[in-house]
């Protein structure tokens, strides 16, 4: 049995936990807590939220997924939930601007951390809609060979289309 940590990750309110919960055979374990906010932003006060789930994809392989808290400033975090990864999933909600320039942070951070396979979700766009997809690799600015997957973050089925996804490039890094 193999065991596959995987990383969800991508900007706050992008489909992180919906993600998760539509795949998960286990009840997500989410996080959150209130915790003392020293940025200066806020009222002192916010809110930091994980996510655990599990998906068995055969008789040989499990993936763990770990979806990590959204905002920049818990990026030490990040580094801790990345430990051990084999890939990563950056969602972005592609209907936002600021979550997309945020994602554009975000995949820079976790290709820095670790040279693992990866592949970018883009929530909240029709599945159908190359023009959308298109102009978001652009806004993005990814490279012909990242996969850029649109993703229904509610659909089990898409969202597991997204792992098998990065689970194919996973095992072909490997081989
Ligand atoms: N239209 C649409 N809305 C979504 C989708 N996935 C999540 N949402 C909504 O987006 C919001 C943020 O989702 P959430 O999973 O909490 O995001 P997180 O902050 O990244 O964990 C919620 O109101 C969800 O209902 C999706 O695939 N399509
Ligand atoms: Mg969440």
């Amino acid at each position: 049995m193999q065991s596959v940590k995987v990383v969800v990750t991508g900007p706050f309110n992008a489909g992180k936990t919906t993600f998760i919960k539509s795949v998960s055979e286990i009840t997500v374990l989410s996080t959150e807590r209130q915790i003392t906010d020293t940025s200066g932003e806020g009222q002192g006060e916010t809110t930091v939220a994980m996510d655990f789930g599990r998906i068995t994809i055969s008789d040989d392989v499990v993936l763990y997924l770990f979806g990590t808290p959204g905002q920049q400033r818990f990026s030490f975090m990040w580094e801790t939930l990345s430990e051990g990864m084999l890939g990563f999933v950056v969602l972005v909600d592609a209907l936002s601007d600021d979550s997309v320039k945020e994602a554009v942070a975000m995949i820079e951070f976790f290709r820095g951390m670790s040279d693992v396979p990866f592949v970018v979700a883009a929530n909240k766009v029709g599945p159908d809609d190359a023009e959308a997809l298109s102009s978001l690799r652009v806004s993005l600015g990814l490279a012909e060979d990242v996969a850029l997957l649109p993703v229904d973050a509610r659909d089990r089925d898409s969202v597991k289309g997204v792992l098998l996804g990065l689970l194919y490039r996973i095992l072909d890094s490997m081989s």
